[in-house]
């Protein structure tokens, strides 16, 4: 019903739809293309606008939201140039599952395809990298269009959607009544795939569960660890998703990321059942596609996602079941126990190796900065609630080997191996839980991708405590180059600032510590200072690896290419 409505320009539409679709707090750059929504949001206070610095910090700043809280993340960016920035953030979030909108502003309609200042056709441009793109050519639209893009990126496997607006249809002044809010759907597992589900688990031998994904709530979490322990089942996870099922329960035997235990890639490989639940089972978790055969998986397979295209996909699974996370934990849980099953000893042996595995390596000479040792700290010290954010790099082996994730704390990471990521995702998770301790993981080379948004963190005022592992280097890609072209080093060699000094000009607070006792009162300070804070730790460059150092490897490519 249109009638009697007063009419609103495009962009107050856009935001009284983000209101009908209960936004909470939207992350953006300004730009001259979306001037009325801007102007818009100066008359809807609830809703919190983050100006952010760049629009790649905006951008994972809007995908951490959206995968902490399972709700869109909204993104606001200008035209060509903003778009092009935002883009590492769209991707991250397809490649993640993560619920996500995004706003673009765009050329005036009347000038489309003259290539026009900053005019790019986003329906190209994110083709490959968004769920969905549209543009919004009619203002009255925008209650439609908008409710079908919270619901595409948050149903069924979540993602990003582009929506560009063009300027001069934001100007249009139109009556049109808000629609909200969105729905998301999900399927659920039905009963006979429950019961063959049981019947598969049933007659296993030696099983093995994988959770990954998204869309996992924290009582679907609870939901699956119930599933697990009940059927005594060992569960794995997938890259990066360490907080689905608590590290601390009997059931849980380790991650399946780039610094996999090698006792749990065997264990895997002998498993006669794989029960995968929300994991695609992608390149890093099935370790390059090596986990399983392609396409005959080589063993039972059961695959659970919510997309039906992605079962299938690579792998034939015996059975396949599309259905929500939350919608399948809770039907796993209710399930009737299977009596006795023969896996126990299976099961404790998994668990048994996960927990030598957090046992620290040794190194020699033992390393003034001993990080296992500091990881052990921060294990033991941090609370049941605090969110550990990581940006992409050998240093995250650190906190993924030797943290125990579970919820309500969460593990926010980028499965894209997006670097830049730990940073933003800090920001925006201590925004969301300003009451909770948020701790960003960093290498040097991620940490001077978007550590600009350390400022945003101070104007909005929230305090994340940010640890940067210096090693003067993009040491992932050194370790490559040393185990291919030994001793070859090119491009991988890293000047940077001084880390507590740059903290410091940012009104942050910053420390440097390079040897072990310095770590807990440095992080003991930046937690009371109640501030933004970056500790540096000068870590021993040569252990590149929480198992193995540069020089070995270097050594080990040397004697290859000798034999
Ligand atoms: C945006 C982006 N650019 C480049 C890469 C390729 N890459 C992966 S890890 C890495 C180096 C990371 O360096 P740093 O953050 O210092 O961590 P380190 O590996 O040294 O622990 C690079 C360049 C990437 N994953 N993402
Ligand atoms: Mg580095």
């Amino acid at each position: 019903m249109t009638t009697n409505l007063p009419p609103m320009s495009g962009g107050q539409l856009v935001v009284a739809a983000l209101q009908a679709h209960g936004v909470r707090m939207a992350f953006s750059v300004a730009g001259e293309s979306y001037l009325e929504v801007l102007d818009a949001l100066f008359d809807a206070p609830e809703i919190r606008l983050v100006t952010c610095r760049q629009e790649g910090g905006a951008a994972f700043m809007a995908e951490a939201y959206g995968k902490l809280t399972g709700t869109p993340g909204v993104l606001l960016v200008t035209r060509g140039p903003g778009a092009c920035n935002a883009s590492v953030g769209v991707h991250t979030a397809f490649q993640d599952s993560t619920p996500m909108v995004v706003l673009v502003g765009q050329v005036a309609r009347h000038q489309i395809d003259r290539e026009a200042f900053q005019e790019v056709d986003f329906r190209k441009m994110y083709a490959p990298l968004a769920k969905w793109v549209t543009q919004i050519d009619l203002a009255e639209r925008i209650p439609e269009l908008l409710n079908q893009a919270f619901q595409v990126a948050s149903s069924g496997r979540p993602g990003p959607v582009v929506v560009a607006l063009p300027e001069d249809m934001l100007r249009d002044r139109r009556a049109a009544a808000t629609i909200g809010p969105y729905r998301a759907v999900h399927a659920h597992p039905g009963a006979a795939d429950l019961a063959e589900l049981r019947r598969i688990v049933a007659a296993a031998e030696r099983p093995i569960m994988l959770v990954g994904g998204g869309g996992w709530s924290d009582a679907a979490c609870a939901d699956i660890a119930r599933f697990a322990a009940a059927n005594d089942l060992p569960v794995c996870c997938s890259f990066r998703r360490q907080d689905i099922v608590d590290n601390r329960l009997a059931c849980f035997v380790g991650d399946l990321g780039t610094g996999a235990a090698p006792t749990l890639v065997e264990r895997f490989k002998a498993a006669d059942l794989v029960l995968a639940v929300g994991a695609r089972i992608g390149e890093i978790t099935s370790q390059s596609y090596t986990l399983l055969g392609v396409p005959d998986p080589g063993k039972v397979l059961i695959h659970v996602h919510p997309a039906a295209e992605e079962l299938g996909r690579v792998f034939r699974p015996d059975l396949a079941i599309q259905s929500g996370m939350a919608e399948f934990a809770a039907a796993a849980a209710a399930l009737e126990p299977i009596a006795a099953p023969r896996w126990q000893a299976w099961r404790a042996a998994a668990r048994a190796e996960y927990e030598a595995g957090l046992a620290p390596s040794r190194f020699e000479p033992a390393p003034a900065l001993d990080l296992g040792r500091i990881m052990t700290w921060l294990r033991e010290q941090l609370p049941d609630d605090a969110i550990v954010t990581s940006d992409a790099g050998n240093f995250s082996g650190w906190p993924n080997r030797f943290l125990q994730y579970r919820r309500p704390g969460r593990q926010l990471g980028p499965t894209s191996g997006a670097m830049g990521y730990g940073v933003p995702a800090a920001v925006a998770a201590k925004l969301v839980h300003p009451e909770r301790i948020v701790v960003g993981f960093c290498g040097d080379g991620g940490f001077m991708m978007t550590g600009q948004e350390m400022m945003t963190a101070l104007a909005e005022g929230v305090g994340p405590v940010i640890l940067v592992f210096n090693n003067a280097m993009y040491g992932t890609i050194r370790m490559h180059q040393e185990r291919r072209f030994p001793g070859r080093v090119v491009g991988t060699a890293l000047k940077n600032p001084d880390f507590a000094a740059l903290a410091a000009a940012y009104g942050a607070f910053g420390a440097s510590v390079s040897r072990t006792e310095e770590f807990a009162p440095a992080f003991a300070a930046a937690i009371a200072s109640r501030r933004a804070a970056i500790i540096e730790l000068r870590i021993d460059p040569d252990i590149i690896t929480t198992r193995t150092t540069l020089s070995a490897l270097r050594r080990q490519a040397e004697a290859a290419r000798a034999s």
